[in-house]
């Protein structure tokens, strides 16, 4: 029996599911940088260089292992541009008798490998993807029978089931099972001092795909160099460990916190990683948990680090399946309104979009606040049409896919899904920017004014989203503030709030905002 075994590019781990029983003799191991998944968004130049540079890294450590490896690259003249079309070729020169991959994480690829099962001479097995920490069961058992699906009673179920900052007496650790309170510091005043980042030697194959990026994708969103990314498992550990010695114990107190010209603060970096392979998420929780018992990280960052990764990324891939693919088509606050260049090119004189925008092009990353409450906040308020700003935020970042993308987007910036991943809309007004960072002390705009001139034009979207949505929201119990306080505007201060936003708008489309 030969068994061909495809690994795509979300999938670069030694222990993955479809590998599990390979047979390094007979097998064949095939992974393919194809035209078409480098080009269904037009994806930041650094992400192709990324994967691209990890997938033949793998290839190598595979081939190192003693598995027959057949690794196709983009400009072979024999490529014929996707997965259906490559493995089918594959299927022609090695014969298998078989055909074995590990579940895709995007619905899109699922569908695809669903119609292999149907098309395909060979038996195709699809293997659970065993990375994950909950299955697409355990999440449908969990969510069964419940009107609401909050992370926080997932994430405890999680705690419990691996027995992470959990203790002797069944417990959690510290009493709590959240520390989210002292989570939320705005910055100091004299700023924050953050530890320098690592960066890697460029291996040959780095060198080769960024001088294919430079050629191929010219034209696409971000700058390609410096490139500082690990690219193997054992650079990535490198950055788990670097994270956990010097930044994890100010990761929690300062997570909301955001400083011009600082993308990383206390964050990570390591999503690229872990939702590519390098690095596994459970790996990366128990290094953390082992901080908090060596007592070298305190409990509110130890376990703040640990919910984002056992909480916040399972259950966003357990939303992500059980509600495709209809939850791709939901709009509910029917936002429609086109994406504005300043996505693209940071012209704007907006010092807050404008950080977030650069970050992201420079690093294809911006830390989670400034994707949720600056560039996610903007297009909440502003009523940007979701799927351009899904297919924004799936192009422009490392660390994305599908399957953790549209939730985080669409559910948790946007409000799309009507309220499944956020119990209220994450809508902010300039005050919150103004608090939680340094952009609007060197900003054209004022954050405390609403109207005049140079009001900052967060606080008339807000606003306006309020008196847009007052039907939908006014229901909801943590919005009925904020909606009551809109409704008590005389009749003068709503008009006058209405026509700046309009006017805001109306910037916004003529690029002048
Ligand atoms: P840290 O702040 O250091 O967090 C640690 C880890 O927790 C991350 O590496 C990540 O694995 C996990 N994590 C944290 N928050 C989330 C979350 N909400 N969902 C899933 N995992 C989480 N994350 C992606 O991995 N890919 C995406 O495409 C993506 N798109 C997003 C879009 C929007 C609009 C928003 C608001 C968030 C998005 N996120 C996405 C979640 C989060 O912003 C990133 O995971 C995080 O910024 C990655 O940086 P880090 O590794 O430094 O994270
Ligand atoms: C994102 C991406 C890109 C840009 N290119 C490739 C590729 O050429 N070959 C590959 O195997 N995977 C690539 N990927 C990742 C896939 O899009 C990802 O594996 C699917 O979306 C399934 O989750
Ligand atoms: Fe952003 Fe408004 Fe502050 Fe300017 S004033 S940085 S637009 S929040």
């Amino acid at each position: 029996m030969k068994k061909l075994i495809l690994i795509l590019g979300d999938q670069l781990s030694h222990n993955l599911s479809s590998l599990a029983q390979a047979n390094k003799k007979n097998d064949i191991v095939m992974l393919c940088e194809v035209m078409a998944e480098a080009t269904y968004v037009p994806h930041h130049k650094k992400k192709i260089a990324f994967l691209f540079s990890a997938m033949r890294h793998f290839a190598d450590e595979l081939s190192q292992k003693g598995y027959r490896v057949h690794y196709v690259t983009l400009n072979d003249n024999k490529n014929t541009g996707n997965f259906t079309s490559e493995v089918t070729r594959a299927i022609e020169m090695y014969k298998p008798h078989a055909l074995h991959v590990t579940e895709a994480g995007e619905w899109r690829v699922q569908q695809m490998m669903k119609d292999w099962q149907e098309n395909f001479d060979i038996p195709v097995t699809l293997h659970t993807d065993n990375r994950f920490l909950a299955t697409h069961e355990d999440f449908a058992a969990w969510a069964k029978g419940k009107k609401q699906l909050r992370m926080e009673f997932f994430y405890r179920e999680m705690r419990k089931k691996y027995n992470i900052l959990i203790n002797k007496k069944g417990e959690p650790e510290g009493g709590a099972w959240n520390y989210d309170k002292e989570n939320r510091a705005a910055p100091p005043s004299k700023g924050l001092k953050i530890p320098k980042r690592l960066s890697h030697k460029k291996s040959q194959h780095i060198k080769d795909v960024l001088h294919l990026v430079s050629q191929k994708f010219a034209q696409n969103f971000g700058t390609l160099e410096p490139f500082h990314y690990a690219v193997t498992s054992a650079q990535a550990e490198k950055e788990l460990n670097h994270f956990i010695t010097h930044l994890l114990p100010h990761f929690g107190t300062y997570q909301d916190a955001m400083l011009t010209g600082e993308p990383y603060l206390y964050h990570s970096l390591l999503s690229s990683y872990i939702n590519a392979g390098l690095l596994l998420p459970i790996d990366v929780c128990r290094a953390a948990e082992r901080a908090y018992h060596a007592g070298t990280a305190p409990l509110n960052a130890v376990e703040g680090f640990i919910r984002q990764i056992l909480g916040w990324r399972e259950y966003i891939r357990g939303i992500y399946w059980h509600f495709m693919p209809e939850y791709g088509e939901r709009n509910t606050l029917n936002a429609v309104e086109p994406l504005p260049a300043f996505y693209w090119t940071a012209q704007t004189k907006m010092n807050c979009v404008k950080e977030a925008v650069e970050h992201t092009r420079d690093h294809a990353y911006s830390h989670h606040i400034q994707r949720l409450m600056i560039t996610g906040n903007f297009a909440l308020l502003a009523g940007l049409d979701v799927k351009q700003v899904q297919e924004w935020y799936l192009s422009v970042y490392s660390d994305a896919y599908e399957w953790v993308e549209m939730p985080n987007t669409l559910g948790m910036a946007l409000y799309g899904d009507g309220g499944i991943v956020a119990s209220k809309p994450y809508a902010a007004s300039g005050k919150y920017i103004h608090k939680m960072s340094n952009y609007c002390q060197t900003c054209v705009y004022n954050p405390e004014k609403t109207t005049e001139a140079d009001a900052c034009p967060f606080n008339a979207l807000y606003w306006d989203f309020m008196a847009r949505h007052q039907k939908t929201f006014q229901s909801n119990q943590r919005m009925g503030y904020v909606i009551s306080t809109w409704k008590r505007f005389d009749a003068a201060k709503q008009s006058a709030i209405l026509k700046k936003a309009a006017q805001v708008k109306d910037d916004m489309r003529q690029n002048k905002l």
